[in-house]
């Protein structure tokens, strides 16, 4: 019905996520690297050193980097459009100051997108997902240092002029408004302040988070104006997390609540982006915070020259806010909120909402009108692998078909947006937990939160149901 016929139909991973081969390929140590696993009561560690009784998943994570081809064959049977995932900046750079790239690492890739091609599978890749030179962030504390900004273009230079004839769709940073909570510190921004430990619960100096922040936008700007350079054919889009909130009531406090936290949380950072300048609110939250932010006049002019081409988001699920603070609370991918009477969770706490998908998508759409792009949407669930290598996953089926209407309704609504790739295709070491028991895909990996199993992938009955939504093109989702 509504679905464009080259609409993106496909999957989502990050490198530090699937890849696995931590010490392979000349790669380097990555901050992803230094996270132990948790569970969904017992965070995760951050660790400065190796400490020898802590586990830490992302070094094996799904191995993809020793499945890929297998693994792009699975895509392929489904009949991916296209394939969000990520480039290691540690597999380019390993310390992230080298003066010449890693060949092992730009093979590696380069043998990724070939494969790719092969299937007509689109790549659209993230620069940085959650992940950068763990040198970076000892030496410099991360984003919060303004050395990072000509380390990071000089990467972004690299990619895109080697892979300038293999990918077209670029995303700079992932969820760059994590940033503005105190858990972006580390995972986002690879700022690890003296004490941090406790992956949910770390030292925060908003002002130091936010200057990291900032430097992030100017350098997502100057990647934008090379890459446009190096192939004024690249299409290349910021990534924001969207968690959006409704008012939990009519109180008009409650509705002031609302507006504010759309504007610090979903927009702040995209007002940036695609306007180029600092948002009018700006000022004022920096007022309330006592921040007093570095920003220079050719800073100011590389965020007007440097606007991107497309909004892609992740969204997983709405909270509410109240000024009630007696008010039943919800958990979310990033943050909670205040319960919501009329929606279902998941076995995270993750309150399920489609029309709130419908709803983003129509904000987003009327504040940007530019072209956007779903490249995260997802249900993480304990699946049970059952006698014969079976899969029954019943839920995950609902959440994507009740994602796929809101989608189709936005589209009749007059919304363009033009892909959607499901987050965590395969099963994959989850982000906020660092677990694998937190299942995403629709291809089962048999690996346990140790990284014990056969690491053999199996089929789940959403791998079949997906498959058929994507050859009809989104009508048969019985
Ligand atoms: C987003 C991240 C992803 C991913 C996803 C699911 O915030 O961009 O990297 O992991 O959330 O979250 P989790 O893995 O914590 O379940």
């Amino acid at each position: 019905m509504s679905f464009p016929n080259n609409f993106l139909w496909g999957g989502a991973t990050a490198a530090n996520q699937v890849e696995g081969g931590f010490n392979e390929g000349n790669k380097g140590r990555s901050i992803a690297d230094m996270l132990s696993n948790g569970t969904h009561s017992s965070p995760r560690t951050i660790s400065k050193e190796d400490e020898a009784d802590l586990y830490y998943p992302n070094r094996i994570a799904s191995d993809f980097y020793h499945h890929y081809k297998e693994d792009i064959a699975l895509m392929a049977e489904m009949g991916f459009k296209a394939y969000r995932m990520s480039i290691a900046w540690t597999r380019i750079y390993p310390t992230g100051e080298e003066d010449t790239p890693n060949e092992a690492g730009l093979k590696f890739y380069q043998d990724v997108f070939h494969e790719l091609k092969k299937y007509k599978i689109e790549p659209i890749v993230t620069l940085s997902h959650y992940e950068m030179p763990l040198n970076l962030t000892n030496k410099y504390n991360g984003w919060a240092s303004r050395e990072v900004i000509d380390l990071f273009v000089k990467y972004a230079k690299t990619v895109f002029e080697y892979y300038k004839e293999d990918v077209r769709y670029w995303l700079t940073f992932n969820e760059i408004n994590c940033g503005c909570l105190p858990l972006g510190n580390y995972m986002s921004l690879g700022i690890r302040n003296e004490g941090t430990r406790n992956f949910l619960d770390q030292v925060d100096d908003i002002t130091l988070r936010y200057q990291g922040l900032h430097h992030q936008f100017v350098a997502s700007a100057r990647a934008v104006i090379e890459g446009h350079r190096i192939n004024p054919e690249f299409r290349i889009g910021n990534m924001i997390a969207m968690m959006p909130v409704y008012p939990l009531t009519p109180n008009p406090k409650d509705m002031l609540l609302y507006q504010k936290n759309w504007r610090d949380m979903q927009y702040y950072c995209c007002d940036v982006q695609v306007r180029g300048e600092y948002p009018y609110y700006a000022d004022k939250f920096w007022r309330d915070h006592d921040i007093t932010l570095n920003i220079t006049s050719e800073d100011r002019e590389i965020l007007k020259q440097g606007t991107v081409d497309f909004v892609s988001l992740s969204y997983y699920q709405t909270n509410c806010v109240t000024v009630d603070e007696h008010a039943a609370k919800s958990s979310g991918n990033l943050l909670g909120g205040a319960k919501n009477p009329y929606l279902e969770s998941s076995e995270w706490g993750w309150q399920i909402d489609p029309d709130g998908l419908r709803f983003t998508l129509n904000e987003l759409y009327s504040r940007y009108q530019l072209p956007l792009l779903v490249v995260e949407n997802g249900l993480g669930a304990v699946d049970q692998l059952e006698e014969g290598n079976v899969i029954h996953d019943p839920y995950r089926i609902d959440y994507l078909r009740r994602h796929i209407i809101a989608m189709e309704e936005t589209i009749e609504d007059g919304v363009d947006l033009f892909g959607y790739t499901w987050w965590g295709w395969i099963d994959l070491v989850s982000a906020s937990t660092g677990e694998m028991a937190k299942r995403y895909g629709f291809v089962y990996v048999d690996s346990d939160d140790f990284g014990h199993g056969s690491f053999q992938r199996y089929k789940k009955d959403s791998f079949y149901w997906y498959k058929k939504v994507i050859e009809t093109n989104g009508r048969d989702l019985d």
